[in-house]
């Protein structure tokens, strides 16, 4: 049995693209299964609950050589801890090659889509699948999610149109009105306490040097309502600074994105993390709040200014 499984703290993105892919397989003749690294965020609970879907369980611990696909990831700090001793098979993802290393010849298929439901589309496509209606209500999901509903620059003229094709199959009539409820669904956060906020869409990335590099922790809010996150800022900058302390990372930045608005206002945590963004994206900082302006794309327009910021210099 093959599974198949997104990122830790997994997203929308991260679930449906294991479900998908799983089911993909499975029609292909592949015994595979779809699993999860971690609780559903309240936008990703909301999807399946719309689509009649069960959660994928748990992964649970795999035996060295195991066969895994991974979806919507593909580096080690963003997997499953005991990844190293695993037999990735295969790689179904949008994002930027890490660490990845194979026992033995993969089946990868990377593309700079806005949306691993974007890549999935196009595998049913040249696999000459039709398209069933729950894959087309959890790609659709996916591909609004990751771009925002195309405000992230993420977004691709293949997810515009991923969207219009897989909208009628998956009998959403107004694709805004769908979006917007996701979008609400994953900004009514209640008494999530405030390490559960930092944590929900957070990753940690490898900056600097290959052979020490720094560990930055980089969590994510995008929400419709940032007064609230901003309501509880005491508490998430303590326990940014407990996650720090127990991770044993340079760094953690928590940014809180406003999906209707397109603007990042980023929690800075102390002295370091002031002087990172002020050099890398040349803001001034001062005080706990960093203005990064319309850069809402941890993927395309944080990570890789830090990579910048903090290459060797040759
Ligand atoms: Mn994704």
């Amino acid at each position: 049995m093959l599974a198949v499984f997104g990122h830790v703290n997994p997203d929308t993105d991260a679930i449906t693209a294991a479900l998908v892919y799983a089911r993909l397989l499975n029609r292909q003749g592949v015994d595979a299964r779809a699993f999860r690294l971690g609780d559903l965020n309240f936008e990703t609970a909301f999807v399946l609950r719309e689509a009649g879907v069960d959660a994928p369980a748990l992964l649970p611990a795999l035996q060295a050589g195991a066969a895994v696909a991974l979806v919507d990831h593909n580096e080690s700090a963003q997997s499953t801890p005991n990844l190293a001793e695993l037999n990735v098979t295969r790689v179904v993802d949008h994002h930027k090659l890490g660490d990845l290393s194979t026992a033995q010849p993969p089946y990868l298929r990377f593309e700079p889509l806005g949306s691993t439901g974007t890549i999935l589309l196009k595998l049913h496509r040249e696999a000459g699948l039709s398209v069933e209606t729950l894959d087309a209500r959890l790609m659709l999901s996916a591909v609004l999610s990751d771009t925002l509903h195309f405000r992230s620059p993420t977004t691709t003229q293949e997810d515009r149109d991923a969207v219009a094709f897989l909208a009628p199959v998956a009998g959403v009539e107004d694709v805004e009105a769908y979006a917007l409820a996701m979008f609400a669904a994953k900004s009514d956060l209640g008494d999530t306490p405030a390490e559960t906020l930092l944590r929900m869409d957070y990753k940690v990335f490898p900056f600097g040097d290959a052979d020490t590099p720094q560990q930055w922790g980089i969590g994510v809010i995008e929400t419709t309502n940032p007064a609230y996150v901003f309501g509880r800022q005491a508490e998430l900058l303590a326990a940014m600074a407990d996650v720090k302390a127990a991770d044993g990372l340079s760094g953690v930045l928590l940014s809180v994105v406003d999906i209707l608005n397109g603007t990042n206002r980023t929690l800075v945590l102390g002295p370091t993390e002031a002087q990172v963004l002020a050099g890398a994206f040349g803001v001034s900082v001062n005080g706990p709040v960093a203005d990064l302006g319309a850069r809402i794309s941890r993927k395309k327009q944080i990570v890789p200014v830090l990579e910048g910021f903090f290459a060797p210099q040759a």
